[in-house]
Formats: C-alpha cells, structure tokens, sequence
C-alpha cells in the first residue's frame, strides 16, 4: 500500500529494536510488519507490529509500581522483583489488533490503514491475573477488572483503560507478562508489565499496566465504553449503527493468511519460476484450535488440505504449508481459508462494519508464474 519502509522516509526513524516495518505513524508508533517477514512460528521482537494510540511513556522501573485495589480486601503494590517472585506461568499466543485489515474494507474506513501485518505471536511468561486477584482477596461479586497503564491521555485523546469481564481474568491463561520470547518485554511492547488476554482482540492486552481495578461495573471511558465495538446486527457497507447495538469485542475470528509468497496484489503480483514453489502461512482462531487450513491455487475452484505444523497450541497461530507445482506459466490467483475447532470458517467477504473490525475474508493473493 506504498508505506514507507523503516529508514525509508528520508529522515532517521528510531524504533528501538525494529528492522524493516511498514510505517503507519511515526509518533505514536504504528509498525507493521510486512507478511513474508512473518514466517516463524514466534515472531522475533523485530518483526513484532506496533500500535499505540498515545506517545509511548517512559517508564522508570525503580520507580513503577503494579497496583491492585477496588473491591479487594487487601490491596496490593508491588515492584518488578516482587512480581518475578510470584509464580510464573508461560504461554504462546497470537496478539492481533482487532483493525488488521481494515484497509481491504469498501466503501473505506477511516482509521490505520492496516493491511495483514498487525499480527504475531510470541511465548509470554509472567505473572496469572487470577493469582493477584486471589492474594488481594478479590471479592466475589465483583464482575470486572479495569487495567490502566502508564500512558495518559493527550490532547484529544483520552486515557487508555480497558476491562475485562471476569470469568476471563480467572482464566489460568490470563496473565500480566514481564517476558516476550524469553527476554524482559521491550519497553515499546509495554514493559515491564503488560496484559496478556490470550485469543481477544488486541485492545484487550493492555501495555506499561499500572493499575488493577476490580470492580461492578466497566470502565466508562471512551477505549472501553465506545471504541473496539462490532455491531451485533448486520450493516449495510457504507451504513450505520445505533450505539446500542453495538457489542464489545472479545475473541477473534478464524482467518488465515500467506506469509511465501508474501505480497501479491493483482497490480503488483507475486513473482516465482517454474518448478516446485513451497506456499505458506499461519491460520488462528482466537479461542479455538484450527481444525483444518484448505488451499487453493485456482481462484477457489478447487481446494486442497495443506499441511499443519507442529506447534498447536490454543491461543496460537497455526503454521500450514503445501508444495505447489505450477500446471504452467501464467496468472494465478492463491487462496487459503481455515476452520477452527468449532467449527467456524471464513466469509468470502468479511462483513462491512463502522470500524473496519475484524477483517477475516478467504485470502486471495495474485501470483505470476514465469516459464
Ligand atoms: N497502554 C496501552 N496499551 C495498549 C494500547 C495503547 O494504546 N496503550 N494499544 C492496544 C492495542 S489497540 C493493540 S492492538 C496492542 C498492540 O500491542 P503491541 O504494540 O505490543 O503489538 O496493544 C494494546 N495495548
Ligand atoms: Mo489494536
């Protein structure tokens, strides 16, 4: 979608740790990777996208503190050592941003233009919320936990605080990291603590947390009270709809995508030679497993099983390959689409909404087969 690559803008672009992303803002930073870099099953810190909606806050671990109070009977402070003291619990899963795609949808909607690289997985390690909800004497009736991290608001832009309802907080997956692929979390992806909120959308995944707060209600706050909702009822492309149907997102869609051959667009093909071409990708499900990855090289005529990886973990992308013989030289539109284990597949044409949520149509890539 002719972003400027990394270093590519004509002036120094310093993303700590980053190499070769697509650049949808520079401050606060927006990255996203491009596909065929994503072809790992843990995606390296360095590929790993990036979405803030506040200038990135600067953190001084001496000085931070994890907080958690509201209805608890014994709130709790606690500093980084005290929090890698407790037990820790270690999990791969795929962190999507619910937008991820939201630049295919037409009519087109405001917002990042997102194509398929707001996505990755990495192994977390930290801390349970339901441990530190237990030792603060969480009380029973409380039905959320708010999480608030170390950015505010600025400008027109409010504070970023997000609630999770709390049969998911009990989940024994559901966790505040402090590591990401074994190593401390980078300070760009929330260190040193960040929620983890394995198979939901993004928003959820709160960075630089702070505060715990558990309570009877939601926040109220725009992050939770208005934005990252999908409407509950179908809308026409290009329409609208009433504020009271819309409903908070959760668990992600089944979807699927390559990552060889990366890019592929009609005017801008995927090029490869004849002979055998080794196709690629992940397919994930939010909360559930992926049954089946179904290839097809024929514009969806015809569809083949491809194979599945090894790592099937169930918050985590699923990595699927097949080897393709090109019947001959020519145009060739490649396809794949994926079932989960409840059975859930994708759309032709993922549903239109106010947002550009949760893009999740068949892939269809354009290839050119040269003789
Ligand atoms: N504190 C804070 N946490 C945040 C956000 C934010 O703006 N502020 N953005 C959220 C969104 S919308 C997404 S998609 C993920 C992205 O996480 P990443 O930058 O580590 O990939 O972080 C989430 N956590
Ligand atoms: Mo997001």
């Amino acid at each position: 979608m002719g972003l400027p690559l990394l270093g590519q803008t004509g002036r120094p672009l310093v993303f700590p740790g980053k190499r070769s992303m697509l650049v949808h803002n520079d401050f606060p930073e927006d990255l996203e990777a491009p596909t065929e870099s994503l072809d790992s099953f843990l995606t390296p810190v360095e590929r790993f996208f990036v979405r803030q909606h506040l200038p990135r806050p600067r953190v001084d671990v001496g000085q931070w503190r994890l907080s958690v109070e509201g209805m608890v009977s014994r709130p709790l402070t606690l500093t980084l050592d005290e929090l890698l003291k407790l037990p820790q619990h270690k999990l791969p899963a795929t962190l999507e941003c619910a937008g991820n795609g939201r630049g295919y949808f037409r009519p087109s909607i405001p917002g990042l233009q997102w194509t398929k690289g707001a996505v990755g997985t990495a192994e977390w390690g930290g801390v349970r919320v339901a441990e530190l909800l237990q030792r603060a004497g969480m009380d029973g009736k409380a039905l959320y936990a708010s999480f608030d991290g170390a950015d505010v608001g600025a400008g027109q832009t409010p504070d970023f605080v997000r609630s999770v309802p709390m049969r998911k907080c009990l989940d024994a997956d559901t966790m505040i990291a402090l590591t990401m692929n074994g190593k401390p979390l980078p300070e760009i992806h929330g260190a040193p603590a960040r929620l983890i909120v394995p198979g939901w959308d993004g928003a959820s995944w709160v960075k630089w947390v702070t505060r715990v707060t558990v309570a009877a209600e939601a926040d109220k706050g725009f992050y939770f009270a208005t934005a990252y909702k999908y409407p509950k009822l179908p809308v026409a492309p290009g329409g609208a709809a009433r504020p009271e149907d819309m409903e908070v997102i959760e668990a992600m869609p089944v979807k699927s995508m390559f990552t060889s051959p990366g890019g592929g667009t009609a005017a801008n093909p995927a090029r490869m030679r004849m002979g055998r071409v080794p196709l690629a990708g992940f397919a994930w499900g939010g909360e559930n497993r992926i049954a089946r990855v179904e290839v097809s090289t024929d514009g969806g005529a015809r569809w083949l099983d491809a194979t599945l990886g090894k790592e099937d973990f169930r918050f985590a992308w699923r990595q699927w390959r097949m080897e393709w013989t090109p019947p001959g030289a020519g145009y060739f539109t490649l396809c794949v689409r994926a079932t989960d284990s409840a059975g859930r597949t994708q759309p032709i044409e993922a549903a239109w909404n106010p947002s550009g949520y949760l893009w999740n149509s068949i892939e269809r890539i354009a290839a050119v087969v040269e003789g």
